[in-house]
């Protein structure tokens, strides 16, 4: 049987998550719950990278990165449109992907003990979140990001609804009109529901 390994606050993770509900793959992938950053983790023994998510395939070939899993479930089922076909919607998902890795290195900054944080690192991810989320105002004011649901849409609502519930310094839905009623519509659908972090 094929395993994820996933936590439940991770926004990479949760990409895969959604991804397998929306394909109808969910019950067919064992879950598996890890710990990070914690040698104990089960993780480890099949990723000595030790990032979430990791997706085992039942002839024991272990895959990470979240892209890379979401390219895979894609050749699960094609038909399904999971990952991008054309450029534009692989633009869109590039797009999203940058937001989503520079809000994780900000995190990353702001879990440290305060006198530990670069103020550089900071205003540097703080600029580009807000650059990148004005440029995608104006994207899905203009039509991006609409029509069946995709790994594009998948990873932009995945990481705008991480910084809804988990880094609130960013004020993502200032200015943002479009944004944000395009997130509230999109994290209604059962697959994210049922993916909400507690
Ligand atoms: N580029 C990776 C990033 C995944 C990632 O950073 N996951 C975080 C959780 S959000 C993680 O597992 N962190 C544990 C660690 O860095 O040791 C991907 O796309 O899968």
């Amino acid at each position: 049987m094929v395993t994820l390994f996933y936590s439940p606050g991770s926004p990479y993770a949760r990409m895969v998550r959604v991804a397998l509900i929306e394909i109808g793959l969910a019950d067919q992938v064992e879950h598996i719950e890890a710990t990070l950053r914690d040698p104990a983790s089960v993780l480890l023994p099949y990723n000595p990278v030790g990032r979430v998510p990791t997706l085992r395939l039942d002839d024991g070939t272990v895959l990470t990165e979240s892209l890379l899993i979401l390219s895979w479930l894609d050749t699960r089922v094609p038909a399904a449109g999971l990952w991008p076909r054309d450029d534009t919607e692989r633009a869109r998902m590039g797009t999203a992907m940058g937001l989503m890795d520079g809000i994780a290195v900000w995190n990353r900054e702001l879990r440290r003990p305060e006198h530990e944080r670069s103020p550089g690192v900071l205003a540097l991810e703080e600029t580009r979140a807000n650059r990148t989320a004005d440029a995608l105002e104006t994207l899905v004011a203009n039509g991006g990001y609409a029509g069946p649901i995709d790994a594009a849409r998948i990873a932009l609502a995945c990481v705008l609804n991480y910084c809804e519930h988990r880094q609130k310094v960013f004020p993502w839905r200032a200015g943002r009109p479009t944004l944000s009623d395009w997130h509230d519509r999109i994290v209604q659908r059962p697959s994210f529901r049922a993916t909400m972090p507690v």
